[in-house]
Formats: structure tokens, C-alpha cells, sequence
């Protein structure tokens, strides 16, 4: 059995503890990025696909998702580090009505670990509620997660609307939609479209060194 299979078995028994303790010991050393990208992702994936083909029920599926979050938040990173008041700062929301969040929250896990502070406000949140946030955070990267192709328009305002942000922040779409579509219309020197936690890492050390370059 594969990785991803051996844990869909152990999330969808609801097996919280020993779902974690797979996970901490299937890669040494261990590395928190792969454990979301190799693991958790083509987990639940694969429960889609259980679930697509009629094999496990909602409610089957929901507990996978209850333990998957579960194991996300006891390996998430956290620092104890103070100083996050000169770091970089970036929002996350999913788009009105998508509920689908699990990558949004691994996004921010990520972020965290570059030394960002993070504004995670998770899934379905509409354009008016994020605005009013956004003007008191003043975040210098926004981070978009869709799911669901009918998601688009709502993504293009949302889209339409930060680009008019005075102090010009960068903007990260990123969710299945991205794996899926065609969001090359989007992009611009302020908007960049990723399908992974990879590319967003790649983009971040990018990103860092940029600054590093130009503060030295
Ligand atoms: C769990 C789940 C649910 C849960 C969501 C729980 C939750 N709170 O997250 C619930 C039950 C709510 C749900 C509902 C629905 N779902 Co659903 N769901 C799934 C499932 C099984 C897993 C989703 C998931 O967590 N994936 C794991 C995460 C980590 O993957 P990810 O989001 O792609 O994130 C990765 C990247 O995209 C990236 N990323 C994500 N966001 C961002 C953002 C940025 C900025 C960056 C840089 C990167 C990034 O990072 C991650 C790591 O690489 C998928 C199967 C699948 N293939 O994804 C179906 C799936 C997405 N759902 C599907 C459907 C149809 C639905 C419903 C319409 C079902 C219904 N009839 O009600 C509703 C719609 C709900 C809504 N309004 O949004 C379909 C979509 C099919 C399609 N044609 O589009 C899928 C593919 C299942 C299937 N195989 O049929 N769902």
C-alpha cells in the first residue's frame, strides 16, 4: 500500500494519533512542506476520489477532513521567535461560498516558516469583509484559494479589486482551480497564479533574496 492510501485507511477510521504519528515518521528527517505536498495532498485527493466513485460517504469524507486538519495543525510550524513586527506580512481568505480550506492553511504554514506574519482568515468570505481587514492590515501579499470552476467571476472581482490598492500588493491565487484552469489571464507584474506549495516557496526564497539584494 502507498503512502497516500495507508493514510486515507487511517483518516477515514478516524485514527487521529496514529494518522500523526505516521506522518512524523514516514520521511527522515522530516520535512514539513513534503508532509504536505507528498502526504496530506495526494491523501485527500484520494478521498475524493473514494468519494466520487461512490466508495465512501459524506460523512466519511468529513471525518478525513476533521483528521487531516487535525494532523495539519499538530505539525504545523509556530514560532516562539518575537521580532515579527519588521516581517513581511500576508492575508489568506478563500472566496466567498468556497469552503474548501485545507491548502489555504498549509499556505499559511508555509509562510509562517519564512518568517512572514500571517492573517489566515479562512474559507468563504466576502469581498467587503476581506476589504476591511485588508485596509487595517495593509498586507504586502494577498493569498487567494479557489477550488470550484464557478468560482471564477467572483475570483475576477476579488482579483479586479485588489489591484486598485494603493499601496500595490502582490497577489497569489492558488487552490485546485489553479491546477485545473487556465488563470494565465490573470497574471501581471503584481499577480501570480500557483499550483503548489512548491512554487510558492520557490516564489518566496525568489522574493527574499530580491530583498536581501536590495537592502544590503
Ligand atoms: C474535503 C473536500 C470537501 C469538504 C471541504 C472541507 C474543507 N473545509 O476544506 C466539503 C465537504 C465541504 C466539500 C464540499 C464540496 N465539494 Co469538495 N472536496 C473535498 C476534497 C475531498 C478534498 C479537498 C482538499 O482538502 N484537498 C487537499 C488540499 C490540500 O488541496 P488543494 O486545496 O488543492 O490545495 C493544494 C494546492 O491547490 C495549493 N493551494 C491551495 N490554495 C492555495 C492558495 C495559494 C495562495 C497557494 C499559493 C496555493 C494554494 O496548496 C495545496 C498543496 O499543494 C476534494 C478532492 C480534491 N481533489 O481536492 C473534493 C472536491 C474538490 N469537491 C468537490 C465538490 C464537487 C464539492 C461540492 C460541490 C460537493 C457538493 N455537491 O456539495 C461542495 C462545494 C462546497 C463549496 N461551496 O465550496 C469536487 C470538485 C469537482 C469539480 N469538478 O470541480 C472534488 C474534486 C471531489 C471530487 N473528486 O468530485 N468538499
Amino acid at each position: 500500500m502507498n503512502h497516500h492510501t495507508q493514510m486515507a485507511k487511517l483518516f477515514l477510521e478516524g485514527n487521529e494519533d496514529e494518522a500523526l504519528q505516521y506522518l512524523q515518521t514516514a520521511q527522515t528527517p522530516f520535512n514539513r512542506l513534503m508532509a504536505y505536498e507528498q502526504f496530506l495532498t495526494p491523501t485527500m485527493y484520494h478521498i475524493g476520489d473514494l468519494w466520487e466513485n461512490n466508495q465512501i460517504s459524506v460523512a466519511d469524507e468529513h471525518l478525513a477532513t476533521a483528521v487531516c486538519d487535525f494532523v495539519l495543525s499538530q505539525v504545523d510550524y509556530r514560532s516562539t521567535k518575537q521580532g515579527l513586527d519588521q516581517a513581511k506580512k500576508v492575508l489568506l481568505f478563500g472566496v466567498e461560498e468556497e469552503q474548501h480550506y485545507l491548502g489555504l492553511k498549509m499556505v499559511a504554514s508555509v509562510f509562517r516558516e519564512h518568517g512572514w506574519k500571517v492573517r489566515y482568515l479562512g474559507p468563504n468570505l466576502p469581498l467587503e469583509h476581506v476589504h476591511k481587514q485588508i485596509t487595517t492590515f495593509k498586507p504586502d501579499v494577498i493569498g487567494i484559494s479557489a477550488a470550484l470552476s464557478y468560482r471564477l467571476p467572483k475570483l475576477q472581482e476579488v482579483v479586479e479589486s485588489f489591484q486598485k490598492l494603493e499601496w500595490n500588493p502582490q497577489i497569489l491565487i492558488g487552490g485546485r482551480m489553479a491546477k485545473k484552469h487556465d488563470l494565465s489571464k490573470f497574471v501581471s507584474d503584481k499577480v501570480f497564479i500557483m499550483k503548489d506549495l512548491e512554487q510558492l516557496q520557490g516564489w518566496l526564497e525568489e522574493d527574499q533574496n530580491k530583498v536581501n539584494a536590495t537592502s544590503s
